[in-house]
């Protein structure tokens, strides 16, 4: 069994991830300094219902499973909260207040601001952005290198690292020839938002660290998560994650669903060829899970594509009216300006085979998935405020 600490561990992911390691008897420990929720009431975005606070979740947990889950409420920006992680003397809350029996040998790092257009409102979201990331990311390195030099360490990436680039995306690295030499490099990055480009920086930070220290990290270049239900989550209402359904935090397929259940025009951006890999919220539950089961070696920086199936918004808008349409909602697709700066056409074509290599089994978007999604989000659909759906926040 394995001792994981999991940064970011009262987010959309870092919750459900929580809860499926300590189903499986791993001894684990959450941080968070609740930056996504106090986001979230300073910008009054979308929330689909209110979920407890990571103390209360963590009880409520161990009344459901009898498990216990460690909670420590740290801003790991700070380089002595985050060490503090790894020597002994952090201080944790929740039941009994324990911590763990031993410095962790796994890190999974969601602890970071996840959103591009909140990282393009101004210039002082912008600034959180980096300094958060940045900060987190190289506090983790330097605490495992000094304290724990053999943890695994799984960073949440994405594949908006990437770009849209008009050749084929390789998983991390491309080998190439330049004037009869060879050699392999990191995939050229170009990253479309603040946001994004944090995370570029994070894996040459962690490529750095690797290359120096030795460190052995995994680095899951994920694309768009969709998706509420996993097998913990449903196991209590109140043990349900995280779920926006506006612009800032919520994410396409998830608002998009939202959107039909209260008849706001489904929001495609410009002309809506905008392609994407899209993964369901059980699926980044398996990466992760795999992804540890077979730890990078010392000395590897091991780079997935963390995406099942690529679709464009307009499909997704196809697929969403069609099943709204059939369960009794009155559905519409609307094209309005898009407010990003990204590319509307474009060649899109990503390599994603090493996850499935290593023993995960996609679940696709299908239309039992979609009603799925649809039952589950109707159920609180009294709590949907059209009025937050879209604030048009211009990335120019
Ligand atoms: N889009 C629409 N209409 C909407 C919302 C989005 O057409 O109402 C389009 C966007 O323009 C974009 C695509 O759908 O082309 C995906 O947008 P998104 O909001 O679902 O996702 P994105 O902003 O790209 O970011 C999300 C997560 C981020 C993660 C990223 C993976 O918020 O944390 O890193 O997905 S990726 O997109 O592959 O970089």
């Amino acid at each position: 069994m394995s001792n994981i600490l999991i940064l970011g561990g009262d987010g959309y992911l870092g919750w459900p991830t929580a809860m499926h390691f300590s189903a499986q008897g791993h001894e684990v420990t959450v941080v968070d300094n609740y930056f996504r929720r106090d986001a979230c009431r300073e910008l009054d975005t979308g929330m689909l219902y209110d979920v407890p606070n990571l103390i209360q979740r963590a009880k409520i947990w161990h009344e459901v499973s009898g498990k216990r889950i460690h909670v420590a409420i740290r801003d790991l920006a700070d380089p002595d909260q985050m060490r503090s992680l790894f020597d002994g003397t952090a201080k944790y809350e929740g039941i009994k207040a324990t911590g763990p029996s031993s410095a962790p040998d796994t890190v999974i790092h969601y602890a970071e601001q996840p959103s591009a257009p909140y990282s393009l409102m101004d210039y002082s979201r912008a600034d959180v952005t980096i300094t958060n990331n940045l900060r987190v990311t190289n506090n983790l390195m330097w605490a495992v290198k000094d304290l724990a030099r053999d943890a695994h360490i799984i960073k949440l990436g994405t594949m908006g690292e990437y770009g849209t680039p008009n050749i084929d995306i390789e998983e991390g690295w491309l080998d190439i020839e330049h004037k009869g030499r060879k050699g392999r490099f990191l995939f050229p990055r170009q990253a479309g938002s603040i946001y994004h480009t944090t995370k570029v920086m994070d894996t040459d930070l962690l490529w750095f660290g690797v290359r120096m220290w030795d460190l052995r990290v995994t680095d899951l270049m994920q694309g768009p998560v969709y998706g509420l239900d996993t097998d913990q989550t449903v196991m209590d209402d109140r043990l349900g994650t995280i779920f926006n359904y506006d612009e800032v935090f919520g994410t396409i397929v998830n608002r998009f669903i939202t959107q039909a259940i209260v008849g706001y025009p489904l929001t495609v951006y410009g002309k809506g060829g905008q392609t994407r890999g899209y993964l369901n919220i059980k699926d980044t539950l398996q990466c992760v899970e795999k992804s540890l089961d077979s730890p990078a070696d010392k000395g590897e920086l091991r780079i997935f594509n963390q995406i099942m199936e690529t679709f464009s918004a307009n499909d997704l808008a196809e697929i969403v009216h069609r099943i709204g349409t059939s369960r009794g909602h009155a559905v519409e697709i609307d094209h309005i300006e898009n407010p990003r700066k990204e590319a509307e056409e474009h060649y899109y074509n990503p390599t994603y085979q090493g996850l499935i290599d290593i023993g995960v089994e996609p679940h696709y978007l299908t239309d039992d998935v979609v009603n799925g999604l649809f039952e589950t989000v109707e159920k609180h659909a009294g709590n949907i405020r059209k009025e937050v759906i879209f604030k048009g926040v211009k990335w120019d």
